[in-house]
């Protein structure tokens, strides 16, 4: 796939997606978010990468927002077509069905840590910085910031990130709860490799089925989340991997998973 302001290279079933736009520390216009919109739509669970990591180009930023640029001049009908697009980018993440892992590395503001947020796990290197600033420029997150934010870190950090527009550094991300792990900079994507190879080797179904039961049995009360969780459990029982996953391990063997 060819794309404009981004490049996707594919190792070993990981594909890394480098967003570049460097003059504009990356942030995201409209070709940018469709760009990313391909890579999650045009590729699914065995043709696609088995984990994607998003990261962005040069050392000083991941994405420093959506392009203030671009958005300046928007009629109110216009800024929704930008807000829609941003949302469904967000969304094809977040439902990917494989792991999408973020590596931050440097600025992750606005609508750039709106993508890390939408991602499954982030990994920030030590120089990584995260903000909410839309309110400096009058106006709200518009790809869901105001939502995930909460759900990842509570309400009450969130709230206090969304209404100062406070920038905070990995450390502090990391005692949040919003980074998994700091680490420095010229380690951040190999880190990043580290935990896609540890989980490309597991079961590539089971590693999808826990991605939905996650996802989804978060939207749910816990009894009927239980429930949906019985169901894939059972669900495994139907696939390839869990009778390779399981003969392998009375052989005493490694495993061959076929992701089916
Ligand atoms: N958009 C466009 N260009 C940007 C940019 C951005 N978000 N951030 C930086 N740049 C550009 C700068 O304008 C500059 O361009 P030139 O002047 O060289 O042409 C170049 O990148 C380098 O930036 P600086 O010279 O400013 O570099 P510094 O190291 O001095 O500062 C900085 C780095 C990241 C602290 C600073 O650039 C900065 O504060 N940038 C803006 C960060 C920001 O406010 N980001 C949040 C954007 S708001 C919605 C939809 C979406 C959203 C909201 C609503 N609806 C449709 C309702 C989302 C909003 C956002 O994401």
């Amino acid at each position: 796939m060819e794309f404009k302001n981004l490049t996707v290279e594919t190792t070993n079933n990981i594909a890394t997606v480098t967003i570049n736009r460097p003059a504009a520390l990356n942030a995201l216009n409209e070709q940018t978010l469709a760009d990313l919109q391909r890579v999650f739509t045009e590729t699914h669970d065995n043709d696609g990468a088995q984990v994607i990591i998003i990261t962005g180009s040069g050392k000083k930023s991941f994405v420093a927002g959506a392009d203030i640029v671009a958005m300046q001049q928007l009629s109110a009908l216009e800024a929704r077509r930008f807000s829609k697009l941003g949302h469904e980018l967000m969304r094809s993440i977040e439902t990917y069905s494989n792991p999408v892992i973020a590596a931050v590395n440097g600025f992750a503001l606005g609508g750039g840590c709106e993508l890390a947020l939408s991602c499954d796990i982030r990994i920030a290197a030590e120089n990584a910085r995260f903000s909410q600033p839309e309110v400096n420029l009058g106006v709200i997150p518009g790809f869901g910031g105001t939502q995930r934010l909460a759900r990842l870190i509570g309400k009450g950090r969130a709230l206090e990130l969304l209404f100062t527009g406070d920038m905070i550094d990995a450390a502090q991300a990391y005692e949040m709860g919003l980074v998994n792990k700091v680490v420095p900079q010229e380690k951040l994507l190999e880190t990043a490799m580290e935990m896609a190879t540890k989980i490309i080797n597991k079961g590539p179904y089971a590693v999808r089925q826990v991605k939905e039961a996650v996802r989804n049995g978060l939207e749910m009360d816990l009894d009927r989340a239980n429930q949906y969780e019985t169901e894939l459990f059972g669900l495994c029982f139907a696939s390839l991997d869990q009778k390779e996953g399981m003969l392998a391990f009375l052989e005493k063997r490694p495993a061959n998973f076929v992701g089916q």
